[in-house]
C-alpha cells in the first residue's frame, strides 16, 4: 500500500503568527516522513479580500519562504502555488453545484469575515469553502492537518464529497482532519478570548514569525493576563495565563502541571519571560533559515515550478473522472 495522502494550505495573507505554526506548519513538518505531503499556497482564496497585486506576489513569495525556513523540504513534500494549478478552480465550479446555500450561511468563518470586512462581501466568501474542499478531494487527501477553527470546513468537505459519492460512486476519498496538539488555537495576546490572526488590526496581539526577539519579549511582557499573579491552567477565568501555558507546552513539551509547578512562587513576569525565551529560541533558526531564503528567487522559483508540474498531474487525474462522471464530452 502506498503512502498517505496529505493536503493543506495557508492563505497568502501578511506575516505568518505563532498560531499558524503551532497550529499548522509544526504538524505538516512532522509528516513528511511518512506521508505524501502536498503543502500548497492559497493564493486564490486569498483574492476573497481586497489586495494591493504588489503585495500579494511579495506576500506568496514570502509564505514559500518561510515554509521552506521552516523545515518543509521541498525534497520530501510537493509545494505549490494553488492558482498555478488549473484544476482548483475547475473542480471549485463543479463542487459549487452540489454545496447548498444553507449549508454555505451557516459558516462561521464567513460570518466572521463578513462582520470584519462589511464593504466586500463577495460571492468569493461566500463559497471560499468549496474551493477549500477542491483543494482537498482532487488530491485524494487521507489527512488534512490545520488549525481548529478550519473543523467547520472540513467538515463541509467530507458532505460534499459524500454527497458525490452517492450518486456517482466512489470518486473522493472522505478526507479526516488533522487537528492536533496543545496549541491547536492559540489565542490574541491581548484579547485571548479570539483567535491570533495573522490579519488582526490589535496592536502587539500577534506574534509574528519574522519579528525580532526584542519585539517579542516586548509583546509578551506587555500580553493581558489577570490580577491572581498564579500561573493556573483555567481557560474560563484565566485565558491569558492559560494561553501563554499552551504556547509554552507547546514548544517545550512541558505538561500543564509540571508548568504550575515550575512556576510556583514565582510572578507572572517570570513566566512571561520564560515563554519569550523559548519562542525566541525555537523561531531563531527558522529566522536565519528565511533571511538566507528570501534573497533567494531562482531557488524560490524551481521549488513552485517543480510543485506545479507535480500537482497538476495529480490534481488532473481526478478532474477528468468528475467531468467524465457528470457528463461532460471528454
Ligand atoms: P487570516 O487572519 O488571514 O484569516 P489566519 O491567521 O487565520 O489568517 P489562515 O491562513 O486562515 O490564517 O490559516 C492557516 C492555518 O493556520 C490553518 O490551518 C489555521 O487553522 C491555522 N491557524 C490560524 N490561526 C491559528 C491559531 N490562532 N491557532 C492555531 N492555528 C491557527
Ligand atoms: N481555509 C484555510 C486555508 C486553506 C486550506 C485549504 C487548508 C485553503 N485551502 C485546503 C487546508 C486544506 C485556512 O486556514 N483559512
Amino acid at each position: 500500500m502506498g503512502k498517505k495522502v496529505i493536503l493543506s494550505g495557508i492563505q497568502a495573507t501578511g506575516n505568518l503568527t505563532l498560531g499558524n505554526y503551532l497550529g499548522a506548519i509544526n504538524n505538516w513538518k512532522k509528516m513528511q516522513e511518512d506521508y505524501q505531503c502536498n503543502y500548497m499556497i492559497a493564493d486564490l482564496h486569498t483574492l476573497t479580500i481586497r489586495n494591493n497585486p504588489e503585495d500579494l506576489r511579495k506576500n506568496t513569495l514570502e509564505l514559500l519562504a518561510l515554509y521552506v525556513s521552516a523545515g518543509i523540504d521541498p525534497e520530501k513534500s510537493n509545494i505549490f502555488l494553488q492558482s498555478h494549478v488549473p484544476a482548483h478552480a475547475e473542480l471549485a465550479w463543479v463542487l459549487n453545484c452540489y454545496t447548498y446555500m444553507g449549508e454555505l450561511s451557516r459558516m462561521t468563518q464567513f460570518k466572521d469575515k463578513s462582520a470584519k470586512h462589511a464593504d466586500n462581501i463577495n460571492s468569493g466568501l461566500f463559497t471560499y469553502p468549496v474551493l477549500m474542499a477542491s483543494d482537498i478531494l482532487l488530491y485524494q487527501a487521507d489527512l488534512v492537518p490545520v488549525g481548529e477553527d478550519q473543523k467547520q470546513h472540513l467538515e463541509l468537505t467530507r458532505d460534499i464529497a459524500n454527497r458525490f459519492n452517492a450518486i456517482y460512486g466512489e470518486t473522493f476519498k472522505i478526507p479526516d482532519g488533522y487537528i492536533q496538539g496543545v496549541a491547536a488555537r492559540v489565542m490574541g495576546l491581548q484579547e485571548p478570548k479570539s483567535k491570533m490572526s495573522k490579519s488582526s488590526t490589535i496592536p502587539n496581539d500577534a506574534i509574528f514569525l519574522k519579528d525580532e526577539p526584542d519585539v517579542i519579549l516586548k509583546k509578551f511582557k506587555k500580553s493581558v493576563t489577570d490580577s491572581e499573579n498564579v500561573v493556573r491552567f483555567d481557560t474560563e477565568n484565566k485565558p491569558g495565563i492559560s494561553n501563554l501555558m499552551s504556547i509554552y507546552s507547546a514548544i517545550t513539551g512541558k505538561s500543564k502541571e509540571d508548568i504550575e509547578k515550575e512556576f510556583e512562587g514565582k510572578g507572572y513576569g517570570d513566566f512571561k519571560t520564560a515563554v519569550a525565551e523559548c519562542v525566541i529560541s525555537e523561531l531563531r533558526p527558522l529566522q536565519e533559515k528565511y533571511k538566507e531564503l528570501i534573497q533567494n528567487p531562482d531557488y524560490l522559483e524551481k521549488i513552485y515550478r517543480d510543485g506545479a508540474r507535480k500537482a497538476t498531474a495529480i490534481s488532473e487525474n481526478t478532474l477528468r473522472d468528475v467531468y467524465q462522471k457528470i457528463g461532460l464530452v471528454s
